[in-house]
């Protein structure tokens, strides 16, 4: 892939081939991953990572812009029309700062916010007390109902009436259902307060019109581009435009200096991917796998995170159904299914007894799986590779087979063919 790579840094090579076999020879079940285009790889490892490009396109700090210009206009451009948004900036390069950026733009230190708990589902940058969210401002958490681990709009709507927020953070990082976002925003527009919601999850969802879209119902909506929406990492922020100018600012100068011009451009890349109906299609079949997924579980005697899952993600409670009284944990689970070769992250689940570091969940998702070509089918076997090996990790037998099958499935999927690297 590389040529030049592995004559200067034969070290950096080594790894980065590795991690190209690490994904080929692994199930990737992580529910935030996904495996982008060769046409966004190439767009990120462009030459445009040569150049400073402070302030937005035709109002630049730097001379020499006018191909980089080209380059975020589109960007820009594709993502509104993706989503239907008033204005939008591509310049954050990453989730955090997005979600930042808007807190910057129309907080003070101490305002109050609404945002879903993290151990409910939530995110770090929603409010945590180690976050920047959590210390700066007064983030008030909410979460699912404790019977149906739903979502309880009643309760978000009753913390607006008492607290009157400045702001309400909908969107989640570990929520296996529908989020009702007209709701939320009449919630909002009710008490008084801004509404932004952190669609990272689900923006690939939405854009194939998967999951419904928090743009009409939002002031701000914030993402990340690698997760479902299959671009390369970093993230984005639409919003009205009666806000462009605030948003604009506080990206830049606000939380970021120079924006990155390659990342960019495969942010563009991907989102003209995005408006394509083979990508509508792949969004469809990222839900039926998920949905599959959780049927075949379910079967088996593993209690899912509200009884199953609307979009591309699912949480198992490693405690409780078939699984209960065996000492499991998340962390255990997850290192068990990396004995073969299944990656998945611990997570927690909605009143969790254990620490965040242990839980008693984890999370599962199937945007990574179903871009390698893999279908219900194919999940039918994976959801029965998890539960045999969670149902019986002491047994060799089992270990030695899932491996074995699971090394079948990655062959039948190849990824990134002609890449090179040594599994080819
Ligand atoms: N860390 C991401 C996830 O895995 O969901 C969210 O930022």
């Amino acid at each position: 892939m590389t040529h030049e790579l592995a004559k200067v840094d034969p070290e950096i090579h080594r790894a980065i081939q590795s991690e190209l076999a690490r994904q080929r020879d692994n199930l990737e079940l992580i529910a935030s991953e996904n495996f982008t285009s060769r046409a966004v790889l190439e767009a990120q490892g462009s030459v445009l990572t040569n150049k400073y490009a402070e302030g937005l396109p035709g109002r630049r700090y730097y001379g020499g812009c006018e191909f980089v210009d080209v380059v975020e206009e589109l960007a820009i451009e594709r993502l509104r029309q993706l989503f239907g948004a008033e204005h939008a900036n591509v310049q954050p390069h990453a989730g955090a700062p997005a979600n930042t950026a808007v807190y910057l733009a129309v907080l003070n230190p101490g305002d109050t916010v609404l945002g879903m708990d993290l151990t409910h589902g939530g995110h770090l940058t929603h409010g945590h007390p180690l976050n920047i969210s959590g210390r700066y401002f007064n983030f008030i958490p909410y979460g699912v109902a404790r019977q149906s681990e739903l979502l309880d709009y009643e309760a978000v709507e009753a913390l607006a009436r008492r607290f009157k927020p400045k702001l309400i953070v909908a969107g989640a990082s570990a929520y296996p259902r529908y989020i009702d976002f007209a709701r939320l925003g009449d919630i909002a527009e009710a008490h008084g307060a801004l509404f932004m919601v952190d669609m990272a999850h689900i923006a690939g969802l939405v854009a194939a019109k998967e999951h419904p879209n928090p743009v009409p119902h939002a002031d701000f909506v914030t993402t990340t581009t690698h997760k479902t929406l299959r671009g390369p990492r970093g993230g984005a922020i639409l919003c009205r435009a009666k806000f462009a100018k605030a948003i604009d600012q506080a990206v830049f100068p606000g939380l970021q200096g120079g924006p990155l011009m390659h990342v960019i451009a495969a942010k563009a890349v991907a989102f003209r991917e995005a408006a394509t109906e083979e990508f509508r299609q792949y969004q469809r079949r990222v839900k039926l796998n998920a949905a599959r997924l959780a049927a075949v579980l379910t079967e088996r005697g593993l209690r899912l995170v509200s009884g199953g899952t609307d979009n591309h993600l699912l949480l198992i409670d490693v405690t409780a159904g078939r699984l209960a009284g065996r000492g499991l944990t998340g962390a255990l689970a997850e290192d068990i299914l990396a004995g073969v070769n299944i990656t998945v992250n611990l997570n927690t689940i909605p009143f969790d007894a254990k620490p965040p570091k242990v839980a008693s969940g984890i999370r599962i998702g199937t945007p990574a799986v179903t871009t390698r070509g893999m279908g219900e089918r194919e999940m039918t076997v994976i959801g029965n590779l998890i539960a045999d090996v969670l149902l019986d990790p002491e047994s060799e037998t089992v270990t030695t087979r899932t491996r074995a099958k699971v090394a079948e499935l990655c062959r039948a999927f190849p990824l990134y063919p002609g890449l090179g690297g040594a599994s080819e």
